[in-house]
């Protein structure tokens, strides 16, 4: 069986980060490790969450690891909450890394032209600097902003403008970078991708629902990330997630009682499960 290790928060309440990951990743047939980086009581869009720092407990779980001698198909980071712990996932990657696995940075810090509570441009700045040490990174467009130094678009961009960003993302060292959220058409929104080594771009759309929801980029993340690890070229692992991500939107809001901070990506697993057969 294939192992996944995924370094991010565990919300404790709010669908996001590990309590998405690790499901998802785990249905997908995918065994999970976790290397949690902070608990919190919700995640940052509530009020009042609590927060937890773990940055001391994870170079030891890497040092035992390492003396197990366990090892990773992929390493999947999403949302760090200092400085010191994306430097500390640097080393990770680089004790942890081989020839055959892959490394995907989701450079989770912001959405909609604004980072999230806690993150500034210095912050956007280091999170760059890991994704040299990435096969693939996947910001949305404000990341990918706040990580170039570049002013953020929420729309009327060409096709031009986001492949040049794409390139200058891969710039950073990245074999291959995908920016979620792209929308050239009215209705329409997906991911524009890119590999560095063969130079070809990646697109893929789909309906824009009439609602968007917080978190949905870590579903689509770990989605990628399984697919990916599951042996799947980039352009069938993006439809996959692109797709996984829609179905889980669409759960949501068929459910007239959903929760306003995460996605009904539950009811979506047996058609991931599907899904990936295909
Ligand atoms: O979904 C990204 C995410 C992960 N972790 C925490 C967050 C968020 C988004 O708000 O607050 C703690």
């Amino acid at each position: 069986m294939k192992r996944i290790l995924t370094i991010q928060d565990i919300s404790c309440v709010g669908k996001c980060s590990l309590t998405v990951a690790l499901p998802i990743i785990s249905a997908m047939g995918i065994e999970t490790a976790v290397m949690p980086t902070a608990v919190l009581s919700t995640h940052t869009a509530f009020k009042g969450f609590t927060f937890r720092d773990l940055t001391d407990d994870m170079t030891q779980i890497a040092n035992h690891w390492n003396e197990q001698k366990i090892g990773f198909d992929a390493i999947y980071t999403g949302y760090l909450g200092s400085f010191e712990q994306i430097d500390i996932v640097s080393n990770l990657f680089k004790q942890f890394k081989t020839e055959n696995n892959l490394i995907i940075v989701d450079p989770v810090m912001g959405d909609n032209g604004k980072l999230y509570p806690g993150f500034d441009n210095a912050f956007a700045k280091r999170m760059a600097k890991l994704c040299e040490n990435a096969d693939i990174i996947v910001p949305n467009l404000t990341e990918a902003s706040f990580m170039l130094g570049i002013p953020y678009l929420a729309n009327g961009y060409t096709h031009e403008y986001i492949e040049d960003l794409l390139i200058k993302l891969t710039n950073l060292g990245a074999k291959k970078a995908v920016l979620t959220g792209v929308s050239f058409k009215h209705g329409e929104l997906g991911v524009y991708g890119y590999d560095s080594a063969t130079k070809e771009f990646f697109s893929y759309y789909r309906e824009q629902l009439p609602f968007s929801f917080h978190c949905t980029g870590d579903v689509f993340a770990s989605t990628l990330c399984g697919a990916l690890t599951l042996g799947n070229k980039l352009n069938k692992a993006l439809e996959i997630a692109v797709d996984y991500t829609v179905q889980s939107i669409s759960k949501t809001i068929e459910n007239t009682e959903h929760n306003w901070y995460g996605v009904d990506f539950e009811s979506a697993i047996p058609y991931l499960v599907n899904r990936i057969k295909g």
